[in-house]
């Protein structure tokens, strides 16, 4: 390939999974940001990122929590988050630390530290947390790990017994410019929320998705958004109105007026798939003696059964592309959604067409569909974890709760170990974990938890012991992200706030006390240059001539785009099983699986199925008042990170997240726009701000994720808004384990604002002078 476009001028950037950004500073030194001149549709996210509101809950001193200070590891724990911190030097924290971490191996072994550390981080491939946490722990002997995410676990667990793993098919996605081309009928799942695609992991090049549905739009793709929200589409479409957590029961029926008006491709699922046979019988009542039409999926899932079966047709009779959104798998049973729509797509027998298909995520993140050349850009070795012991990552309050305790991952069985000891860097459990009472209870469990972090997190508020550390504009690092255009130079533009340091430093200093070799000898400049070079390297086996540091680190932007060959997913499969299968036990698709069905799980069949969830409007023990609460991506944040940003606040009712009903939900319950109201179940209680929008189904509730938690815990009521007050934790199946927040019933009352219910988020916590 030639030389990537080019290197542009000398502008200082940097880069955020939000986008790239240029930075400047005025004459009394503060800094602006304004989106990459090369990104046509850059995001507002981070143009406040140097904005004094920031600064406000930055952490300025390593700061440890009075009990654990005064009495040592396992005093008062009961008391995280509620007793004052005393700043202390970092020399005093350090030495603390690698004793507590000494006393930890010797008694417990390295089996007792819980250093999973999910978490997004900062963009930049060296000051990476989770990197350098792991990198760490590696070091001094390991540590107990988690395996998938909370993005992707029931459906990154399911594909590779169906089809192929996650990260393959996420890297061949048809790209936009194929289906503008040749996609004929788009029909989506969940939609294509543009709000999402603001994001790419570890930074996007060119925001290219409204683009891309734009392009496809006038082309003259018609779009079919099956979703219980209307607006998380960029283009006109048709809005099938769904009940949250049943597309399963619909995709069936479409697939039942396939099969039973002969419209499935049966070539396509004889040469390319196995067990359609035995999927079928399941399809047409055979086996349960429930045939699946569309008047069965109608009852349960609320779209006209007309339209179902007319939707089918179609299908059938055009080139179409099939979707569905992340969020559906985020739910109970939610390995089914996958499955169904992979299945749904072998039966139309345009897997490998040009605009035919599926996609799994068009929209979640901006790099699907992207077509940009790829290769494996350089990154901090983690080294190897001499402890196995793992668990699913959305299983952290079992494992705290539970030690000992059995549970079944992916056909197999293990045990929950027993933690002593957490270390949190870059990620934010008080954000992303469901039932953050639960949680509350079970983090009193450990006896010392370590968080790094920037800011004053919930999560960094509850924990013994805090470091802070610095942002991306604090230090000089670089962003490459598969599938993205741009590869950044990050360049340092503000000091340190305080005494904030890069984890990387801290863990060296840290790792010096306990004879470990953590830097290598290199310093940030030494690192920067090896994993550029690395990535150099890959480049060149890719024919994709980089030029060398010193000229990339000048320039400050390589672009790799925006043009490059256009991408049809399971071209090859579909041109040659044979010679190109995909990697399940048959080489083909797997519609019935003998290694699922082989695992005799309840939760999980040997086919995709519809199950009912614990928690959906059909359930019959559903108190007719209850709202199916949707808790989406935030459209002005990446998840809870710069929530005390200007941008994020002007998305708030009076300091609260807002939750959006319909009218007929509103006025039901005598509640006006703008009102401020009680959300709660059996798990919790939560405050939100009612925003009235036609573009919710009736019965459905969205509160986006992200509200820093604000736990009053003498009324145990969360003041901000934060949906996980609220949500299930339980595990997606006994196969996946994964994270099913989209599973969640709760009730809406109208509240009046009480003096004591002030939103409290973005306090910096109560300090004590430090003891001798
Ligand atoms: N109810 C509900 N809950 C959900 C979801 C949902 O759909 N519904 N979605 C889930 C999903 S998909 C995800 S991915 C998770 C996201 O959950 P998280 O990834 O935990 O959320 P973030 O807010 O991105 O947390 C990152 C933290 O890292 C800190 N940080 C940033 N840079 C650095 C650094 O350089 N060093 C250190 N030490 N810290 C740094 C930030 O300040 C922030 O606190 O949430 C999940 N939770
Ligand atoms: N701005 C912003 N963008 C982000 C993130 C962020 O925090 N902020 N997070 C990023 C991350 S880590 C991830 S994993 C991705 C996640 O990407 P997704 O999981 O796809 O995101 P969500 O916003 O949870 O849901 C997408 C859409 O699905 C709809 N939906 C919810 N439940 C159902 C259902 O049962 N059936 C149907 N048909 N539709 C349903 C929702 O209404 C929503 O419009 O987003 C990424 N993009
Ligand atoms: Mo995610």
């Amino acid at each position: 390939m030639k030389l990537p476009h080019g290197l542009s001028n000398s502008k200082i950037r940097t880069a955020a999974h939000w986008g790239v950004y240029e930075v400047s500073k005025s004459g009394n030194g503060d800094l602006f940001l304004a989106g990459a001149a090369e990104d046509p549709d850059p995001s507002p996210i981070g143009l406040h990122m140097a904005s004094d509101d920031l600064k406000q809950v930055r952490i300025a001193k390593p700061s440890i929590r009075r009990s654990w200070l005064e009495r040592g590891p396992g005093s008062n724990p009961h008391l995280r988050g509620r007793e004052p911190f005393v700043e202390v030097e970092w020399d005093l924290a350090l030495d603390l630390l690698a004793a507590e971490f000494k006393r930890i191996r010797e008694k417990f072994g390295n089996e007792a530290i819980f250093g999973g550390s999910y978490g997004w981080a900062s963009a930049g491939r060296f000051h990476h947390a989770q990197s350098q946490v792991h990198r760490f722990l590696n070091l001094i002997g390991g540590y107990v790990s988690h395996v998938d995410s909370y993005s992707l676990a029931a459906g990154k667990v399911i594909l590779p017994h169906v089809i192929e793993g996650f990260s393959n098919l996420f890297n061949q996605h048809t790209s936009w410019d194929v289906m503008a081309k040749e996609t004929e009928l788009f029909v989506t799942f969940g939609g294509v929320p543009v709000k999402n695609a603001q994001i790419s992991q570890g930074g996007p090049g060119r925001h290219r998705v409204v683009a891309g549905m734009r392009d496809m739009a006038q082309a003259g793709t018609r779009f079919v958004n099956i979703s219980p929200v209307s607006d998380n589409m960029p283009v006109d479409s048709e809005w099938l109105s769904i009940r949250p957590n049943t597309d399963v029961a619909l995709m069936l029926a479409l697939a039942y007026v396939l099969e039973t008006e002969r419209l499935a491709d049966l070539e396509f699922l004889a040469t390319h798939c196995v067990g359609y046979q035995r999927f079928r019988s399941y399809l047409l009542g055979q086996t349960d003696g429930v045939p699946k039409t569309p008047a069965w999926a109608s009852a349960i899932c609320g779209v006209p059964m007309e339209r179902i079966a007319v939707l089918a047709r179609e299908m059938a009779s055009s080139r179409t592309m099939l979707n569905v959104s992340w969020s559906l798998q985020r739910a109970v049973h939610g390995e089914q959604p996958f499955w169904m729509l992979v299945t749904l797509a072998a039966m139309l027998g345009q897997i490998g067409l040009p605009g035919g298909g599926f996609g799994l995520g068009y929209g979640a993140v901006n790099s699907v569909g992207n077509d940009n050349a790829r290769f494996k850009f350089g990154d901090v070795p983690q080294g190897r974890n001499p402890v196995s012991t793992f668990i699913p990552v959305a299983r952290i309050a079992d494992m705290l709760l539970n030690p000992g305790e059995s549970f079944t991952y992916n056909g197999k069985v293990y045990s929950y170990p027993d933690i002593r000891l957490i270390y949190w860097a870059g990620g934010n459990p008080f954000h992303h974990h469901q039932d953050l009472n639960r949680l509350l209870k079970a983090w009193e469990k450990p006896e010392t938890i370590v968080v790094n972090e920037p800011y004053w997190t919930p999560t960094a508020k509850l924990a013994d012991v805090l470091l802070p550390v610095t942002t991306p504009l604090e230090r000089n690092d670089i962003a490459a992200s598969t599938g993205e255009d741009f590869i950044v130079a990050m360049k340092k533009v503000e000091d340190p706030f305080g005494q904030s340091r890069n984890d990387f430093d801290i863990f060296d200093d840290l790792g010096r006390r306990m004879d470990i070799d953590f830097s290598e000898g290199l310093n940030e400049e030494g690192w920067l240059r090896r994993i550029y070079d690395i990535s150099r390297e890959n480049a060149a086996a890719k024919a994709i001539n980089l030029p060398d540091f010193d000229e990339f680190w000048n320039a400050g932007l390589l672009d790799l785009g925006p043009e490059a060959a256009p991408v049809i997913m399971l071209e090859s499969f579909r041109a040659s099983p044979d010679e190109n299968p995909v990697p399940t036990p048959s080489g083909r698709i797997e519609i019935f699986s003998e290694t699922i069905n082989g695992f005799s799980l309840v939760d999980c069949l040997g086919h995709p199925a519809w199950f009912e969830p614990p928690e959906w409007l059909g359930a019959c023990d559903r108190d007719a008042t209850t709202l199916h609460l949707i808790s989406d991506q935030p459209p002005r944040r990446l998840h809870s990170q710069l929530d005390a940003s200007p941008h994020s606040k002007a998305g708030k009712i009076a300091g609260r997240e807002p939750i959006h009903i319909h009218p007929t939900d509103a006025a039901a319950r005598g509640i006006a726009d703008g009102d401020l109201v009680e959300v709660f179940n059996a798990r919790g209680r939560l405050i939100s701000a009612a925003v009235i929008s036609d573009a919710i189904r009736p019965g459905v509730a969205r509160l986006s994720t992200g509200a820093w938690f604000d736990m009053d815990f003498d009324s145990g009521i969360e003041r901000h808004g934060n949906p996980n007050a609220v949500t299930m934790d339980i595990g997606a199946s006994s196969l996946s384990q994964g994270c099913s927040a989209q599973t969640c019933l709760v009730e809406i009352r109208k509240l009046s604002a009480r003096p004591s219910m002030l939103v409290r988020a973005f306090d910096t916590p109560q300090f004590e002078v430090s003891a001798p």
